[in-house]
């Protein structure tokens, strides 16, 4: 008896084929209102489900009574209530590693957009507003040379911090749950608390995983700390920042720009403060959104799917220290 799996997520045809091959797919493109009701009958049914971009609450997955695994098209798992698949023995397999160098490229390009203005001077171009040589009021910042502290230094922070040292020649300070040796060794990085990260820091950094304990973990107070000259940069979930507080700390000029990837609002609603602000970099969270980068998680997370419902969690298996606690 094939097993029945919901996909959530629209991906690659050839991908879709290796589903169809092994089991009665499901597809949805994404999830809205308009199928919503159609998702959750198919979930009543459902042996596995595979996608990303989509909450998964307690309320969503206890819908789905007969369901044995889960694969997100993601690293990230703060979309899965991770201690309600444990309570059932339910694996979350993700995507780790595969991405660590394309997201690591997108924040740099975020970095070197955000200190060198380099979109809204491309946008001034582009307006026809560049009438004379450039002056003062167009000069960016430097980059090479600065210190660059990354909250966060996971996976994808080395990554950051491997450009940032070989490539950009900059001091590293790093936080984090834990010492990370190994970026010390290679890359000269510096560990030391948050708030002195913050005080010290040109351009910072935030790759922390969005958990109970991150969430809002950068506020009013951590923007205050920050020097005036400071770029923040967020690449983890927008919810890991206060997003008013930066708002506020952008508009008041009380850090100089910011770089954003992620938002507490995703897509950011058009009427978002954020898009009324020139120091304000904004990315449509296009992290590891690469070609090459996109169908490698994929392939992963079908492959997850396929050895999770055979009861392989050797690999990926996001939640599995948490079962049976
Ligand atoms: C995308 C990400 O959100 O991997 C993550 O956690 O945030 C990004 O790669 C995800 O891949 C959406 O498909």
């Amino acid at each position: 008896m094939r097993k029945k799996v919901i996909l959530y997520k629209a991906i690659p045809l050839q991908e879709r084929k290796r589903l169809d091959e092994i089991f009665d797919v499901t597809y949805f493109d994404s999830i809205d209102d308009s199928n919503r009701d159609a998702f959750f009958t198919a979930l009543a049914e459902t042996d596995g489900i595979i996608g990303s971009s989509v909450e998964m609450s307690s309320n969503v997955l206890n819908k789905a009574p007969r369901l044995k695994a889960a694969s997100t098209i993601s690293v990230g798992t703060d979309q899965y209530d991770l201690d309600y698949l444990a309570k059932r023995n339910i694996p979350l397999m993700h995507t780790p590693d595969i991405l660590n160098e394309t997201t690591a490229d997108t924040i740099f390009t975020l970095i070197m957009c955000t200190a060198r203005r380099a979109i809204e001077l491309s946008n001034m171009v582009r307006e026809g507003r560049w009438i004379k040589s450039i002056g003062e009021e167009q000069y960016g910042t430097d980059v090479h040379g600065k210190t660059l502290g990354i909250i966060g230094m996971g996976r994808i922070g080395y990554a950051i911090a491997k450009r940032a040292h070989f490539g950009f020649n900059m001091p590293i300070h790093y936080s984090n749950r834990s010492q990370n040796e190994v970026a010390e060794n290679d890359l000269n990085a510096t560990y030391m608390n948050m708030e002195t990260l913050l005080k010290t820091s040109d351009f910072i950094c935030v790759m922390a995983p969005l958990t109970a304990q991150t969430k809002h973990l950068i506020g009013e107070k951590e923007f205050a700390l920050m020097k005036e000259s400071a770029i923040f940069i967020n690449g983890s979930r927008g919810k890991v920042i206060d997003e008013s507080a930066l708002i506020d700390a952008l508009t008041r000029g009380s850090i100089r720009a910011a770089g954003l990837d992620v938002f507490d609002i995703e897509p950011l609603p058009a009427n978002s403060p954020l898009c009324k602000l020139d120091n304000a970099v904004l990315f449509p969270h296009i992290g590891s959104a690469t070609a090459e980068t996109r169908l490698n998680m994929v392939a992963c997370a079908v492959d997850n799917l396929i050895r999770a419902l055979n009861g392989d969690l050797s690999k990926n298996c996001a939640n599995k220290h948490l079962f049976n606690r």
